[in-house]
């Protein structure tokens, strides 16, 4: 599975809208893997992340693992360093954290990560990543050591988000944080989709369907839900 990109690309194109359910390995135990599987297939989603801003477990191989014999969805990593890269995966955001100023999350994390992934066959993605003042403090924030983009300056995410893009990352991920108290403010995902030509994902503090929508229809091409899945397995057919 090494067309991960391009299948995006093409969605984008085809204004065929994503959807990636984020499962951090020290929130999904392995034993409620068999009941959490059958929701993501029948749910709409489209990807899985995997990964968080610590993990402190070492059950991403297995995890991984059983979701490529029980789903079909490409898996793709979403780490928070570099002790999070998993070779059972299909393919790994290589993030670089362009809201921050902190070297270890633009620079020395990669730096680690290339020789393993070298050695690797994981389909690697660059993403520039891109952290939204969210209400809350959410723990990339502080895992990260870094502050996010002010809320509501959105010309500061577009300056940064073109950044990205001139840097020669592949896709924009606008990010509030998993469990933001707010998700990215509309009118940042409508300006920000506007202004560049790569893919725009956009995740952190989406509580409902409707969250999802509103977020596709101001420009998002990828939503991506974490904690509201991992509250409630049914989140798909119950909201
Ligand atoms: C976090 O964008 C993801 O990195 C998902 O966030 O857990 O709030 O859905 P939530």
């Amino acid at each position: 599975m090494q067309n991960i990109y391009n299948e995006i690309l093409q969605s984008k194109i085809q204004g065929k809208k994503l959807l990636a359910i984020l499962l951090d390995p020290d929130k999904v135990a392995l034993d409620s893997l068999e009941n959490i599987i059958p929701k993501i297939n029948q749910s709409p989603a489209t990807h899985i992340f995997i990964g968080g801003s610590l993990v402190l477990t070492n059950t991403i191989d297995a995890i991984i693992r059983e979701l490529k014999e029980k789903t079909k969805l490409p898996i793709v990593l979403f780490p928070g360093n570099p002790s999070q890269i998993s070779i059972e995966a299909h393919g790994i955001l290589f993030l670089t954290l362009l809201s921050g100023r902190n070297p270890d999350f633009l620079i020395e994390h990669q730096v680690k990560a290339a020789p393993i992934l070298k050695k690797s066959n994981l389909e690697i993605i660059s993403t520039g990543y891109i952290l939204i003042e969210s209400g809350n403090q959410t723990a990339v924030a502080s895992v990260s050591k870094t502050i996010p983009l002010p809320r509501h300056n959105t010309e500061i995410a577009v300056a940064t988000s073109l950044a990205g893009e001139f840097l020669g990352n592949k896709l924009i991920y606008l990010e509030a944080g998993s469990g933001a108290e707010l998700p990215v403010p509309l009118d940042t995902i409508s300006l920000v989709s506007k202004n560049i030509k790569i893919p725009l994902i956009v995740g952190g503090g989406i509580k409902n369907i409707q969250g999802i929508k509103d977020a596709y229809t101001a420009g998002a091409d990828l939503v991506v839900i974490g904690t509201a899945f991992e509250n409630d397995p049914d989140f798909f057919t119950n909201s």
